[in-house]
């Protein structure tokens, strides 16, 4: 018999590729739809996947959507990415994000404990829990957080509550604390897509600039494709462990430009880029830089792609994409 999962936040960046993963591994894939006027299903069919997965109309704000998914489904395994992702905008809908991201992941344990506990979950959680903590530059999992956002602190509280179902009633429950990665699939709000779709825009003389905020923010920016296979694996292990996920390089915003625009054939970005204050936020995450020993360890997971190969995917794929429309 073919086992079942469930994913929350299907259509998203992480969904897709997480989706694509477990059909190659042969699962029944379900995911949970919000209801929308404009529903999209660009990643999924970007992938090439769309008609092979299952969808459920829910939303992790409605626990009666979550009960019905949970009780007619009886997944095998529950990957909890649905989310309010974007930093940003988290204190401009604190609540709404609050909501999604911390008592949505509630509603969903929850509902696991009592229709089907024997499921094992998976909860999407962030390197933003660090906020600018860290020990001698690093980040590991027993780093101390220090939440800088909304968006972050809503992650915290799905963190623990996540361990707490684990430590409280023997749920195989799960966090990953998973550094930035990206992809030709990132939501274009985001600093990395925005510059590459930018870059493109540019290259083929659809586009004069880019406006960003603080160009000297580090991340350890992975792909995402690789990041999924970490999460599956989570939840093959014999006990239940939390674990983080990083590719253990950083870099600058700045460094990004550089290498995008190379790609390219354009030396000097300065010309093409503006700092806009809007794009600047309230209180930022300056360094992020994750040491994922543990993983390599005991789940024998390492990331395959790094940062300049990623830079360049990006870049190509949206070259690709708007050369197409022209
Ligand atoms: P994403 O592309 O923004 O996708 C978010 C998904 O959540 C979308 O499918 C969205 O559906 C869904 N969603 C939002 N609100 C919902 C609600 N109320 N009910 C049900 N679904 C809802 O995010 P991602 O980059 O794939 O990230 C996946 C998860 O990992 C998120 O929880 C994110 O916070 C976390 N995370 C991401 C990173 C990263 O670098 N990418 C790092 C650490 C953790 P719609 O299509 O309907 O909007
Ligand atoms: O910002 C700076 C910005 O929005 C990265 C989410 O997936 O990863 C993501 O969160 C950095 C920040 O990602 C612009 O200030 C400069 O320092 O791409 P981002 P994020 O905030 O790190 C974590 C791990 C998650 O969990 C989240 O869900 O880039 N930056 N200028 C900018 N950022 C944006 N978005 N736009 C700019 O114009």
């Amino acid at each position: 018999m073919k086992k079942i999962a469930l994913v929350t936040g299907i259509t998203g960046q992480d969904g897709a590729y997480l989706s694509k993963l477990l059909l190659e591994k042969d699962y029944d894939v379900y995911g949970i739809m919000r209801r929308t006027i404009n529903r999209s299903f660009e990643n999924l069919e970007t992938l090439g996947i769309y008609d092979q997965v299952n969808f459920i109309d829910g939303d992790l704000t409605d626990e009666c959507s979550l009960i019905n998914a949970i009780k007619t489904l009886r997944p095998h395994e529950v990957y909890n990415l649905a989310a309010q992702s974007f930093v940003g905008v988290s204190w401009d809908v604190p609540i709404l994000t609050a909501e999604v991201n911390a008592i949505g992941t509630l509603k969903l344990l929850n509902t696991i404990r009592y229709i089907h506990p024997t499921a094992r979950f998976y909860q999407a959680s962030t390197s933003e829990m660090f906020g600018n903590s860290h020990e001698n530059g690093l980040q590991t999992e027993e780093t101390p957080f220090h939440p800088r956002s909304p968006y972050a602190i809503a992650k915290l509280y799905a963190h623990w509550i996540t361990i707490n179902h684990r430590e409280s009633f023997g749920m195989y429950a799960v966090s990953g604390i998973l550094f930035n990665h990206e992809s030709p699939l990132r939501g274009r709000e985001f600093v990395t897509r925005k510059i590459t779709e930018g870059v493109a825009r540019i290259k083929l003389g659809i586009g004069t600039e880019i406006r960003l905020g603080n160009l000297d923010a580090k991340r350890d920016w992975g792909f995402a494709g690789d990041y999924v296979e970490a999460m599956w694996r989570m939840l093959q292990q014999a006990e239940p462990e939390d674990f983080l996920i990083s590719t253990g390089e950083t870099h600058t915003v700045r460094e990004f430009l550089d290498l995008a625009f190379a790609h390219v054939g354009i030396p000097d970005w300065n010309p093409y880029v503006k700092v806009d204050p809007q794009f600047m936020r309230p209180a930022d995450v300056f360094a992020l830089h994750g040491h994922s020993g543990k993983a390599k360890e005991k789940l024998g997971w390492e990331p395959k792609v790094h940062f300049e190969e990623l830079v360049k995917m990006m870049v190509d794929a949206d070259m690709k994409r708007l050369a197409k429309k022209m």
